[in-house]
């Protein structure tokens, strides 16, 4: 009521009692210490790491908690339009380090852990990455949230709260990947996530759909779940505003099957509730392949998620007390990718069923509020779903989707009125693909579903235009279709990552790194420093620190030397066929096999270098899994000849993730991004060693190719075949095959090595070297001679090692476009419509 007082009880003690942010180191010390006495229930004397860390990292959360609980208060005051960004993978890493850095209290706080007797890198080396995603698309949501945070948007995410992350990746003796899981949250308490046990939604799934007389429909029956909210604290840079990540965990609407309980069927009375918990237990380990069938776990997650996460969005719209027409001024979704497809038919069900709103007026309201992001155009990883599976599942949902095909004035009529007669147009664009069963295509679903629909680089968003949306652009029109070029964040990928680059910019630029990492371009202020040899000595002495930190993490975690006089190569990526890390390995024993046949005199002049591997292989994928033990096994052998190990070494680096990438990055040369032309939708990874220094080796593809833009081509090293020959050359493979010994003699040259048993049994390769020997989709043989071109010219230019410390310093400089901020204001400027929310 109006007349109630609030705060209760006398204003001046709960003034007295708040707390402020802890930024002095005696005030740091001191919270901490009682974090370890009543959070931890410990004392000092029995203090380990993992403890101090504990403490520590609880001393930062309370802190991101003020912050957090006056960023949604103020959000909530304002009601300003929001953006919701629905990703199913976050792939956030260890969130210590960063928030001590966004929150400017890095310093302070290792001043304060030392005057307690323990070490910072020791501390921030206990905490477990947080690995709720695959791969780019999971990697590039978790910058779009820091640079959301970090640029003041009113920017929330949406994921699933997995009990397990991407499987820990383990070799074999033989070489073979092996999978565990992950089970990230086992230490106890995540001190980073805010258990909301009170915000919580009802997910049905099954049952029974009925239309009414008046367009409405009962869905009824079947299974309800859980949702219950998490909620992940995303603090931005330098700024109080620190957003909100809300992950949805699934839980039995009760405990327990009442009726087989009380019958004593005590197995089936918690079988319900084991597989409600099963949904949110963990993360599909696939990136690229879409699996096909039998995958209802994978829908149920899709729709469990879309499904809470849209109740949510639409209880907040509600509570601004606006009209339904309004919904898309104050709201807008982005889908990352096609997994959150069934927002669109969800929401449809909402607005119809619930809200009672006309079809029409609701698709305007969905059609003006989604927004579709594409990040591949491979045809195995467009997602389709058996209609029998989608009317078992979600029955109101499928009849849904058929409503948006067969009564929307906007579809199925419309493109018949356009095109008439084109039946071949109308299968093709089809949200239903005929067949045995039929399947629902999401992608096209998302696209007519959507405001507009974009993809991640230049090269990329116009082959979706051209290619897999050809017939929707030419029906609706170009200007839907556009093109956002992804960016990282270069708080993690420069300032975390690498401290001491970091702060030579921030000294050359005499600028605090709060201004320069929120304007990327500021960089560019470095460029007449190539030309000041004290400042490139500098920049080379960064360099080989970071060499060293690799090298040093190489011996603690794997008892291996690393030669840290030689070239650092790395490549590290998932494993797939189409990234090409096998054209990579065979040009490393290419290159052994070449300095096996030198004499002593001619090695002399060689360059050592060191070439780095790093990926999971999703678990059923054999090739790639076989490119992993191709890798390991010839690792083997070229690391321990003699006559040439001081020349060249190659190491496999197990379990990749975010926090060995940090590593990696800031230690390369140069890094390898070979995907066969017009496949790899942008890469990311390439921006993160570019920003650090380490040039390019690639083809033109993706976002290498803007990245040469802005670097200049004389400092990427570019080869291969172009976009528009692959399909003529496939084509030539299938009908006109050349054998590999006419084609490329020095690739069959290598072929046979491995067949004959150099790096052990020959024949375990050979499904592996058939993939290349025949068919050859990704194009091995056409661009290998152009490939060890490449690597000979960067031989060539590494001599000259002045000028290639200017070609490192010229890279960084002109990386400023790559900032996820600029990525992401882009979004939100043209195509969410929202504005910054400065929390005071
Ligand atoms: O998204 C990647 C692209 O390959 C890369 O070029 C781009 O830079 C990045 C960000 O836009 N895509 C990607 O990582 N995809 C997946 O990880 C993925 C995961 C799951 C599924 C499909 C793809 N799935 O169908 O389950």
């Amino acid at each position: 009521s109006g007349k109630e007082k609030w705060p209760r009880g006398e204003e001046k003690v709960w003034k007295e009692g708040s707390r402020s942010v802890n930024n002095e180191v005696p005030s740091i010390t001191k919270s901490i210490v009682n974090h370890v006495q009543t959070s931890l229930a410990r004392q000092a004397y029995n203090l380990d790491d993992l403890g101090a860390y504990q403490a520590a990292a609880l001393s930062v959360r309370d802190d991101l908690i003020l912050n957090w609980n006056d960023t949604q208060m103020h959000y909530t005051r304002k009601a300003p339009k929001r953006a919701y960004y629905l990703s199913l993978e976050f792939l956030m890493g260890r969130t210590f380090d960063n928030a001590l850095l966004n929150l400017g209290l890095k310093d302070q706080y290792r001043e304060g852990v030392s005057k307690l007797g323990f070490n910072m890198e020791d501390l921030l080396e206990q905490e477990r990455d947080a690995a709720l995603g695959n791969g780019g698309l999971g990697r590039l949501a978790a910058c779009y949230l820091d640079s959301s945070a970090s640029q003041e948007l009113p920017v929330w995410g949406y994921g699933l709260r997995y009990q397990y992350g991407i499987f820990q990746q383990l070799i074999s003796p033989e070489g073979q990947q092996l999978e565990q899981p992950d089970p990230w949250l086992a230490g106890g308490e995540n001190p980073w996530e805010l258990p909301r046990l009170d915000v919580t939604y009802e997910v049905r799934f099954y049952g029974t759909a009925e239309r009414l007389p008046d367009g409405r429909a009962l869905w009824q029956g079947g299974q309800e779940v859980l949702a219950v909210a998490y909620d992940v604290m995303v603090p931005g840079c330098y700024t109080k505003n620190t957003n909100n990540l809300r992950l949805w965990e699934s839980k039995p609407k009760r405990g327990f099957d009442l009726n087989s309980f009380n019958a004593g069927d005590y197995e089936h009375a918690v079988e319900s509730s084991n597989s409600a918990a099963a949904i949110t237990s963990v993360l599909y380990p696939n990136d690229h392949t879409y699996v096909r069938f039998g995958k209802e776990l994978r829908l149920k997650q899709q729709y469990f998620w879309t499904a809470a996460s849209l109740a949510d969005i639409v209880r907040r719209f509600k509570n601004i007390g606006k009209p339904f027409s309004q919904f898309p001024d104050y709201v807008a979704i982005q889908l990352n990718d096609t997994h959150p497809t069934l927002a669109i038919p969800e929401l449809m069900r909402i607005l119809i069923d619930e809200e009672e709103i006309a079809w029409g007026k609701a698709w305007d309201i969905v059609t003006n509020t989604v927004f579709y992001t594409n990040h591949t155009v491979l045809p195995e990883a467009l997602e389709k779903w058996p209609v029998p599976l989608m009317e078992h599942l979600l029955p109101r949902h499928m009849q849904i989707i058929y409503d948006i095909l067969f009564l929307t004035t906007t579809f199925h009529q419309a493109v018949e009125k356009k095109f008439p007669g084109d039946r071949d147009r109308l299968a093709r664009m089809s949200l239903i693909e005929e067949g045995f069963p039929k399947q629902v295509r999401m992608a096209h679903l998302a696209c007519i579903g959507s405001r507009k629909v974009n993809g991640v680089a230049e090269l990329h968003s116009e082959l979706v235009r051209t290619t897999i949306l050809k017939d929707f652009v030419e029906f609706e029109g170009l200007s839907k279709f556009s093109n956002v070029t992804n960016g990282i964040t270069p708080r993690r990928w420069l300032d975390q990552c690498n401290p001491e680059l970091s702060a030579l910019i921030s000294k050359t630029l005499k600028v605090d790194k709060s201004v320069w990492l929120k304007d990327l371009d500021r960089l560019k202020e470095l460029l007449p420093c190539a030309e000041d040899a004290a400042f490139r000595k500098e920049w080379a002495a960064i360099k080989q620190r970071n060499k060293e930190r690799l090298a040093h993490h190489v011996e603690t975690t794997l008892g291996l030397t690393v030669n840290t006089n030689a070239m650092f190569d790395v490549q590290i990526k998932r494993l797939h066929e189409y990234k090409r890390q096998t054209l990579n390995i065979l040009g490393v024993i290419h290159r052994y096999l070449t300095l096996k046949k030198m004499t002593a005199a001619e090695r002399k002049k060689v360059n050592p270098r060191v070439v780095f591997f790093a990926g999971k292989a999703a678990p059923g994928y054999y090739i790639a899994k076989l490119t992993i033990r191709l890798i390991v096994n010839a690792a083997r052998v070229i690391n321990v000849d003699p006559e040439t190990r001081d020349l060249l070494t190659v190491y496999f680096l197990p379990d990749y993730s975010v926090s060995l990438a940090e590593v990696l990055i800031p230690s390369s040369d140069i890094s390898q991004h070979i995907s066969t032309a017009g496949t790899e939708a942008s890469g990311t990874s390439n921006m993160k060693f570019c920003l650090n220094g380490g040039l390019l080796v690639g083809t033109v593809d993706g976002a290498n190719i803007e990245i040469a833009e802005a670097v200049g081509e004389n400092n990427v090293f570019f080869f291969g075949h172009l976009t528009p020959a692959v399909e003529d050359l496939r084509y030539q493979h299938m009908y006109h095959p050349v054998p590999v010994e006419e084609k490329c003699p020095a690739l069959a040259n290598v072929l046979d090595k491995i067949s004959g048993g150099l790096f052990g049994d020959g024949g375990v390769y050979e499904p592996l070297l058939n993939t290349i020997r025949q068919g050859d989709y990704y194009l091995i043989t056409d661009d290998f001679d152009s490939y060890i071109g490449a690597l000979e010219m960067v031989d060539q230019a590494y001599l000259d090692k002045e000028e290639w410390i200017k070609k490192s310093i010229r890279t960084t400089a002109n990386m400023g476009k790559f900032s996820s901020d600029r990525a992401i204001l882009e979004y939100a400027e043209s195509y969410w419509n929202i504005e910054p929310v400065k929390v005071p």
